[in-house]
């Protein structure tokens, strides 16, 4: 663990080709209670001479199974350390980890967790979301699904991922134990000025309201985005028009200084449907 300018710890982790993963961190914030309900943890690479990369930067390395299961492993250990940091500094707050297929796959993912919860005291599955995407829900899929299901036996919550991009399988819905459905963000970029982006917005509000889950818009980039959402009944937002993703040292500053914009509620979207 690395000392920050502020004394809090944050959690890094060396890359042979140079630099170190860490984590950055972007808030969530609901709707009708006006407040920030947690994070979602996402992997960067402070690269020594490319600055700092998104997955996206390095999805070669991410493209190798091995690889990828480590460094997921590696995000839930950094994510649950992080959460003990910010917990004994007087910070609580919840955080949600992406997993992929790998990790579903491969089995013993509720004893990971168990074991660095272990380690860690001052806080509990019960702060942990893992966020899968439906691509991750194939083949194995028993094996995927009773690894999800002892998770959550186990208090961790999960959410759909990029909804509706996938293989969205409705059955989803009724087999797994998930607490929410995140909207891709394709769908919310486009609701503004587009008719059919818009009725999928509002079809899967439906769907996961139906089913009783939590729905987060993702990519909500503008206070329109937001204000049309809380019209339509999104209970959750994340996007730039919130906070773009920051480092752990800037977290805590960021939610103590939080204020809930107007213009992201209901009664604000100037606009017919
Ligand atoms: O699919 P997932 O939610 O895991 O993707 C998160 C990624 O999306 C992050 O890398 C983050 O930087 C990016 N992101 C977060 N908010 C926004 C946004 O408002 N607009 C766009 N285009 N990307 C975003
Ligand atoms: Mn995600």
């Amino acid at each position: 663990m690395i000392a920050d300018s502020d004394g809090e710890a944050v959690v890094e982790a060396p890359v042979g080709r140079g630099g170190a993963f860490c984590l950055f961190f972007q808030p969530k914030v609901a709707l009708e209670a006006r407040r920030v309900v947690g994070f979602e943890a996402l992997l960067r690479w402070r690269h020594p001479t490319r600055g700092v990369l998104l997955p996206q930067d390095f999805s070669a390395l991410l493209a190798d199974p091995g690889m990828a299961e480590r460094i997921d492993r590696w995000v839930l250990q950094a994510a649950v350390r992080q959460l003990a940091v910010w917990r004994r500094a007087g910070f609580s707050t919840s955080l949600s980890v992406n997993v992929s297929a790998h990790v579903l796959r491969r089995g013993g993912l509720y004893a990971y967790l168990q074991a660095l919860f272990a380690r860690c005291s001052e806080v509990s599955l019960a702060d942990l979301e893992l966020e899968i995407l439906e691509t991750a829900l194939i083949a194995p899929m028993a094996q995927v699904r009773a690894q999800i299901e002892t998770c959550a036996a186990g208090g961790v919550r999960f959410a759909l991922d990029d909804f509706g991009t996938g293989f969205s399988s409705l059955s989803h819905l009724k087999c797994l134990p998930v607490a929410s459905l995140k909207i891709d963000r394709s769908f919310v970029a486009g609701m503004v000025d587009d008719a059919q982006d818009r009725a999928i917005v509002a079809s899967v509000l439906g769907l996961g309201h139906a089913f009783h889950h939590t729905v987060v818009a993702e990519g909500v980039e503008t206070a329109v985005h937001a204000s049309l959402l809380a019209r339509l009944g999104c209970d959750v937002i994340q996007g730039y028009c919130v906070a773009r993703p920051m480092p752990a040292a800037q977290v805590r500053g960021w939610a103590e200084h939080f204020r809930f914009d107007d213009e992201w509620g209901a009664g604000h979207a100037d606009f017919r449907m």
